[in-house]
């Protein structure tokens, strides 16, 4: 039999899989896979990162923009401990991120060796499926099932633990095959069952004020052809989550944005709260999307749950209609089962929205053409606005960016556009986010909006950006506080202002000292000029905006403390 090495094998079977990018930092447990990466003709460009849990992050948003697996890989023991912030992200946000730590010798475990950990139990609270191999002939297998499980069903992430002595053993290399459309997700689709298409649609036939809630289940599935197609059909309204952003265009007269506690308004919530039926699709109706479970109200309304994740259908709402599938398979079954069944379209929806939306932006624009200093967020995300092409990449982090961009933002494009966290909200995400999603998507304008808390958290990966020469435009959002804390302490504990406030950091100047081209601006009449020359720099820069802190501002959040 001809052999490979485990390393060499391991190196084959991502390339079987279609891996054209992996993230990743080195340590003393990685030198065979580096070897066998640096030394066979595989086609995958490793891009160094200066700190694991950066890698995790890039390998996330590489995998949302591109639809391809996410592979970050890191050493033993911290390494190990490192990715962990990334990884859960993506499992909780059903991306699939492939982890993979080195690990010590089999053969030396229990022998008090640096960086001994026990790998395995660490992953597994974390992963949707998690291994660490034991003998080099596992490594196909093992490959095949991570990847199996990553991408078919909620697509989720996957820990591949590869011991030192194990990436040295040999391989049978007629055992190394994969099938290369696990390497997209999502993969090996499910239809929903006929029966409860046909509840579903006899219910929402049924309904006077219909709406439809999308999570981030109908981006996942690349399902806005069909979404939009239903939408129209029956003039129905569409929100969304934040994840959910891009399941529609949101310039569509049907689009009715984000409703939640993080980027909903009172306008929107209105339109909630006024819908007979609900349709939940790919959505978990978690804490944020229903404001606590408030709005639509249990019980209060009729609710119809599409997700491919059986387990969250019924979890927060009486549930009337369940339906398990992908959530374009079962938009394409519903369309099929209601064509020709729906009455003379109503113009409810459109209307509806046209003044929801009309409400909420009248105030504002007004705050976004404002002339005070500290500069308002809310103009900023209208200077942004002006200057994005329609298909920008926008990465965002917690803080300020994340419900001022939701809220007020409009994507004009369906699809991928908006990369944010939120299933952990951890700060430091979008500066080494944007490199992946820059990596993945490199024709598209790619903006990394971040507070100073964040910046804090991500500096380091200055250094990738310039070294890789990636023209990312990030802006700080700069208060010189942890504001979204600082927020929550004036609206529910009387203004005591405890262990929020930082030093204003002078974020233009490091990342000048990084090579980057930096802008910081105070005055409002600076920031378009600032913005514009950054986008037009064609290379990586920055601009620093000292903006009004959140708790004096009038943010889009009905709820600080989620
Ligand atoms: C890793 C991590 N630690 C703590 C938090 C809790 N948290 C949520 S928002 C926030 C403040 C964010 O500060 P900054 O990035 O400066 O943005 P701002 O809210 O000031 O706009 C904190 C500490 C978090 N989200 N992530």
């Amino acid at each position: 039999m001809n052999q490979l090495s485990g390393a060499e094998a391991f190196v084959h079977m991502l390339q079987g899989h279609g891996v054209r990018h992996i993230f990743g930092l080195c340590g003393d447990t990685s030198l065979p896979l580096y070897d066998a990466l640096y030394r066979l003709d595989h086609g995958i460009t490793h891009v160094l990162a200066r700190d694991e849990r950066s890698a995790a992050y890039m390998a996330d948003a590489y995998a949302r923009v591109t639809g391809r697996v996410g592979v970050c890989e890191g050493p033993s023991g911290g390494g190990a401990t490192y990715l962990l912030p990334g990884v859960v992200e993506a499992n909780e946000s059903a991306i699939p991120v492939l982890a993979v730590t080195t690990d010590i010798a089999v053969g030396s475990r229990g022998r008090y060796v640096l960086t001994e950990l026990d790998q395995e139990a660490l992953y597994r609270p974390l992963t949707k499926w998690n291994r660490v191999i034991d003998r080099a002939e596992e490594i196909p297998q093992t490959l095949r099932a991570a990847f199996r499980h990553m991408t078919t069903g909620r697509p989720g992430a996957a820990h591949i633990g590869l011991p030192f002595d194990v990436q040295k053993d040999p391989v049978d290399e007629a055992a190394v095959h994969a099938d290369p459309a696990l390497g997209e997700f999502p993969a090996r689709r499910v239809a929903p069952e006929p029966a409860a298409i046909e509840a579903a649609a006899a219910a929402i036939l049924s309904a006077e004020r219909p709406l439809l809630i999308c999570g981030g289940g109908p981006v996942i599935a690349g399902a806005w052809a069909e979404l939009r197609a239903l939408a129209e059909l029956l003039e129905l309204p569409v929100a969304t989550t934040i994840s959910g952003q891009g399941s529609i265009a949101e310039d569509h007269p049907l689009a009715l944005g984000v409703v939640g506690s993080n980027g909903g308004t009172p306008e929107t919530r209105a339109v909630v709260d006024e819908a007979d039926l609900v349709i939940l699709l790919g959505c978990r109706a978690g804490s944020v999307t229903t404001e606590r479970w408030q709005h639509p109200a249990p019980g209060e309304v009729r609710v119809v749950h599409i997700d491919v994740d059986p387990a969250v259908i019924g979890a927060n709402y009486p549930t009337e209609v369940a339906v398990v599938g992908d959530a374009r398979l079962a938009l394409l079954a519903l369309l099929e089962t209601l064509a020709g069944r729906v009455p003379s379209a109503r113009a409810f929806g459109r209307a509806r929205v046209a003044r929801a939306k009309a409400e909420k932006l009248a105030a504002y624009r007004e705050l976004a053409r404002s002339d005070e200093t500290p500069i308002r967020p809310e103009r900023i995300v209208a200077t942004l606005q002006e200057l994005l092409p329609r298909d920008a990449l926008v990465v965002a982090d917690a803080g300020t960016p994340c419900p001022y961009l939701s809220a007020y933002y409009e994507f004009r494009e369906a699809g991928r556009h908006f990369v944010t966290n939120r299933a952990h909200g951890a700060l430091g995400y979008a500066l080494p986010a944007a490199i992946g999603a820059k990596i993945g998507r490199p024709g598209a304008t790619c903006v990394a909006v971040m507070g100073d808390g964040s910046f804090g958290f991500a500096a380091g990966e200055l250094e990738t950006i310039a070294r890789l020469g990636l023209p990312i435009t990030m802006v700080v959002v700069a208060n010189a506080t942890f504001g979204w804390i600082k927020a929550g302490q004036r609206s529910g504990f009387g203004e005591r202002y405890f262990a929020v406030d930082f030093t204003p950091g002078q974020h233009a100047r490091i990342a000048e000292a990084y090579g980057i081209r930096a802008w910081r601006v105070e005055d409002p009449a600076d920031l378009r000029p600032a913005l514009a020359a950054a986008l037009e720099a064609g290379a990586p820069a920055l601009v620093d905006v000292v903006t009004q802190p959140l708790h004096e501002a009038r943010a889009p959040v009905s709820e600080w403390i989620a």
